[in-house]
């Protein structure tokens, strides 16, 4: 039976997380990984490690140094096609074990927070879950859930890894500074695939490519930080590999862009997402926009620009797939904007909640970890395979046929 990779529930990867920001921990279970992806445990920590970074983090990322524990899943270094269980503990929460306390009631002592955020989950998770207290939704909705599904998204990464398939990001612009690097940079960054791109990414504070940019970004993050301020941004997320013909056009549930801007759209704070150039596409005559095809040459099937993304079709189209997300500023404002209080409705300052000036250069490593595990599983739904070598072998013998079909 055919299984989609978009439809709740028939996902062949999937996984959900679990954790408050100021808990014990935070946890998840990938399910549906198949047999025999070699793992580890550095390259899961490795990912942390990268979402922690970034010029505009704040104080919360002194105290943590994420690791995954792994519960389940993996033995002698592979998995085993049995749920992959990883814990990654909250050093913070040793502070936090009266106010967030499980079972002992300190209601009492604790004060309540009762003044919402503009912009914050705070007001509108209250009303829906019936609180009186904006704590467990600040709690839940905290972009520290991230560190979990980083740690899902490495499993996914590493089994399109030894698939040749890689993911990479780099951020383009933070508030005013920066812009998108040119098609004939990038083709050169993007050579080796796209975690070199990611790789010299990582070299730069905020995960910039050009150090213009770069310093403008430093100097805006700096401003905004004295101002109290915060400051968005655009991450690039870039997937090298992908064969042609992943997802499809048949049904709205298979078609592979708008999984992949669901993933994107589904991390905190993300607002705006984008396949290739296409909001720059609009404003153009077709003629301008289309990709020319050229096929019967030593190299095959080949295109000179990709504004399509990689996605024609909704389907994968061999090119490098190109997603561009924008993150909003973070709602927690030093400066604060106006906000009321909840227990008597009196118009007030918003309260102020620890957080970043700046969060995009951790949004691009999110960004590639949610991204794996859709391309992972639009990949299984076109070759199949319970285990390594059999997918390895499916792999190979479609794009041998692929190649053979557009070389000259
Ligand atoms: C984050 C941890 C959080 C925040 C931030 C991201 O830690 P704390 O709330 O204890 O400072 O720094 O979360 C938010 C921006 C948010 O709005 O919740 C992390 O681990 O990435």
């Amino acid at each position: 039976m055919r299984r989609a990779f978009f439809t709740r529930n028939r996902y062949m990867i999937r996984y959900f997380t679990a954790g408050e920001s100021h808990g014990p921990s935070l946890s998840t279970i990938v399910e549906g990984l198949p047999a025999g992806i070699g793992l580890k445990e550095e390259e899961i920590n490795r990912e942390l490690a990268r979402r922690q970074q970034g010029y505009g983090r704040g104080g919360r990322m002194k105290i943590e140094t994420d690791r995954a524990e792994v519960l389940s899943g993996i033995r002698f270094g592979k998995t085993i096609g049995s749920p992959v269980a990883l814990l990654v503990r909250n050093r913070d929460w040793e502070n936090w074990t009266t106010p967030m306390s499980q079972f002992e009631d300190h209601s009492a002592e604790v004060s309540k927070i009762t003044i919402p955020r503009p912009g914050h989950a705070d007001l509108t998770g209250l009303v829906k879950y019936g609180f009186d207290d904006i704590r467990p939704v600040i709690d839940r909705s905290s972009a520290r859930e991230t560190a979990a599904r980083v740690a899902a998204g490495s499993l996914a990464k590493a089994f399109l890894r030894q698939l040749g398939i890689q993911v990479g990001s780099y951020v383009s612009t933070i508030g005013p500074a920066g812009k998108p690097l040119d098609h004939d940079l990038l083709q050169e960054l993007l050579a080796a695939g796209a975690e070199g791109l990611a790789a010299e990414a990582d070299r730069s504070e905020v995960r910039m490519l050009d150090h213009d940019s770069e310093r403008a970004a430093i100097v805006a993050i700096d401003q905004a930080k004295n101002n109290g301020d915060t400051l968005g941004g655009i991450v690039e997320v870039f997937i090298t590999g992908v064969p042609m013909g992943l997802g499809s056009y048949v049904q709205h549930d298979r078609r592979l862009d708008s999984a992949l801007a669901a993933a994107l759209m589904s991390i905190q704070a993300i607002k705006g997402v984008e396949v290739g150039t296409a909001f720059d596409n609009a404003r153009k005559p077709g003629s301008q926009v289309h990709d020319e095809l050229f096929a019967g040459g030593p190299e095959g099937l080949t295109r000179r620009t990709n504004r399509a993304g990689g996605i024609e079709g909704s389907m994968s189209n061999g090119q490098p797939i190109h997603l561009r997300a924008a993150m909003k500023p973070i709602s927690s404002l030093l400066s604060p904007l106006m906000s009321f209080d909840l227990e008597n409705l009196e118009a007030v300052q918003s309260r102020f909640e620890r957080s970043d000036t700046c969060a995009v250069p951790a949004a691009g490593v999110v960004a590639e970890a949610v991204v794996a595990p859709v391309i992972a599983n639009a990949l299984l739904e076109k070759i199949g395979g319970d285990h390594m070598k059999e997918i390895t072998r499916r792999l190979e013998t479609y794009r041998e046929e692929l190649a053979r079909r557009f070389r000259g």
